[in-house]
């Protein structure tokens, strides 16, 4: 242990902490811009090197980076003095110098932490001012849009596409005034491995790294003449919508979410909990029709359309291990366009699917070609958590005020089993619930598999189903699933199921939910709120869901059947 002084205040941590940390245990802040601390405690691989965040050490010549610098005995530290603040002010400032200053119409408006530190450093004129470097936006995929004008160089996307998700599509390139963070050759986003994950969205400080916006498309559905606008919402968005309107981490806000999108004017507010028991019902049915009938296994979760692509381009000679089903919000879409259609006497032509999702890559999913039935997309438009948040504060919505309202029915009502699907473990957990009664014929207590919870990268558990010792292994993270897919590969492997979802914790964590801006106990906070929700669900097994039931004898006759493969499952291309 390490005893130290900042700012007057003595203070004992543990050896190999940094200033920066000790500091935050006094309550005592510093400004950072490139230190970004992951939900695993990984930070930024090039620690430091923005220093906004330097300090005063005595007895040392030059300021310190307070992110990088480890603590050592005895040391006295000034956090404030005029040389820190003033070196920190210089750095935003030779930073704005070469930054576009359209904050007024910057989609990170209010939610930048460039824009944040000028305000909190008093910049107020801009000593320097010279030629800036320019370049041209990709706007080339469904997911992501880079404007590298706005590209402030601290890598914090580079340290989460190469060190963490380990795709290796954005690193630096060029150098001094010229150096941004690009693929390489500069090749547009669509035309890389790029999964659209969107964990680099996630992490980036400034509007360098977007989403694609489609707002605009929903208003003009919602508005349009004819059509029955359906919206469904993804497990996870109910557990971080409410932070966009100042309510705790960790708060759900399902019913003032049901009630805010009927004001926005969707003609039936529906649940995509509801679909992800609909896979629950075919995955696990795949799973036991794999294990009795001597087909392969491990039997992936195809869910995540991240990890789908990391599969697609890097594993082209493993397309028959993932489940087929669709993804639950595709397969909603089928289901809303055929039997609600038809219960509800309406031309599939004239309904309006749009997603409200945790994720970018759901955009580009939406779009795949082979994410249709009978002529009709299934989904017609994919918005984020924070898009979804905008369009509320756009029509004026006191979301706060709102009284709690029931999704509508007959594609609203869930399982506990659904909900978990927002937490990394929880697809396995639920297809576990509803597979080992399918196997045993007999109901019990819902399974609840702690071991498979929470977000280790790599959580491995087993459980006897009828005499069978079922191995299984959840991963989230890319970097992770790249691992697990080698040992597959390789024979070293053995599991009968393994869930992958791409971003860390799960769709909890996806690239389309509110900003953390590196505060990752939110992310714990929404897991725990997401188990808590299941624990208090009389409601916890898909298989139980009644208008489950009833879409399987109205409509669907049996799981895994002919219909059900020709409208809910689908196949990989490399
Ligand atoms: Fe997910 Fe899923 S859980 S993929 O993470 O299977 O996005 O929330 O909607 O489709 O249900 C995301 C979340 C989501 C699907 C479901
Ligand atoms: Fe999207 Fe969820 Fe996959 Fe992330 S983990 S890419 S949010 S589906």
């Amino acid at each position: 242990q390490v005893t130290l002084t900042i700012n007057g205040r003595q203070i004992t941590v543990d050896e190999g902490t940094t200033i920066l940390e000790a500091a935050k245990k006094l309550n005592i802040h510093i400004p950072t811009l490139c230190y970004f601390k992951l939900h695993d405690d990984r930070t930024i691989n090039d620690p430091g090197s923005c220093r906004v965040c330097v300090v005063e050490v005595e007895g040392r010549r030059n300021l310190a980076p307070s992110c990088s610098t480890p603590v050592a005995e005895g040391m006295n530290v000034n956090t404030s003095s005029i040389r820190a603040i003033k070196a920190r002010r210089s750095v935003v400032e030779l930073l704005l110098s070469d930054h576009p200053h359209e904050c007024l119409l910057c989609e990170k408006n209010l939610n930048c932490e460039l824009q944040s530190l000028a305000a909190e450093l008093g910049v107020r004129e801009l000593p320097y001012q010279g030629k800036k470097a320019t370049y041209e936006i990709d706007n080339s995929s469904y997911s992501i849009i880079r404007d590298m004008e706005k590209c402030v160089y601290c890598r914090r996307c580079e340290t989460m596409c190469n060190e963490v998700q380990q795709i290796g599509v954005l690193s630096g390139v060029y150098r001094g005034f010229n150096s941004v963070v690009a693929p390489a050759f500069n090749l547009p986003m669509a035309e890389t491995n790029c999964t659209f994950c969107g964990q680099c969205v996630s992490v980036c400080p400034t509007a360098s790294l977007t989403e694609v916006h489609y707002i605009p498309d929903v208003w003009n559905a919602i508005n349009a003449e004819g059509k029955h606008v359906v919206v469904q919402t993804a497990p996870a968005v109910r557990v971080a919508l409410g932070e966009e309107f100042g309510y705790e981490p960790g708060t759900i806000v399902t019913g003032k979410m049901v009630a805010a999108l009927r004001s926005l004017g969707f003609d039936s507010v529906f649940d995509t909990d509801f679909a992800a028991d609909l896979t629950i019902m075919e995955e696990a049915s795949e799973f036991v029709h794999r294990l009795q009938h001597g087909g392969k296994l491990p039997i992936l979760t195809s869910c995540c359309p991240g990890w789908i692509q990391l599969l697609e381009h890097s594993f082209p000679d493993m397309l028959d291990i993932p489940s087929t089903c669709k993804s639950p919000h595709q397969m909603f879409g089928a289901i809303t366009k055929t039997y609600f259609a038809e219960k509800m006497n309406i031309n599939p032509k004239d309904i309006i699917v749009v997603s409200v999702m945790p994720c970018l890559a759901k955009k580009f999913e939406a779009h795949r070609p082979e994410m249709e039935y009978e002529g009709n997309r299934d989904v017609d438009i994919v918005i984020s958590t924070r898009e979804l948040a905008k369009m509320i504060k756009e029509a004026g919505i006191d979301f706060t005020s709102l009284e709690d309202e029931d999704f509508d029915n007959p594609l609203g009502v869930s399982s506990g089993a659904g909900d978990i699907f927002a937490a990394s473990g929880g697809v396995l957990e639920a297809a576990v619930r509803t597979a080992a009664e399918m196997v045993t014929g007999k109901a019990g207590e819902p399974i609840e598999f702690i071991d498979v919870r929470g977000y280790d990268g790599i959580k491995e558990a087993s459980i006897d189903i009828d005499g069978t010792n079922v191995k299984v292994a959840v991963t989230n993270g890319l970097g992770n699933a790249r691992k697990i897919l080698n040992d597959i590969k390789a024979g070293k492997a053995e599991y009968h199921i393994i869930e992958i979802m791409a971003c860390p914790g799960g769709c909890i964590g996806g690239g389309g939910q509110p900003y953390i801006h590196g505060d990752s106990d939110i992310l714990k906070k929404r897991i725990e709120a997401i188990y808590k929700e299941d624990a208090n669900k009389e409601l916890r097994k898909s298989h139980e869901n009644p208008y489950i039931k009833k879409l399987y004898d109205e409509y669907l006759g049996e799981p895994y059947g002919t219909k059900a493969h020709e409208m809910l499952h689908t196949h990989f291309t490399p």
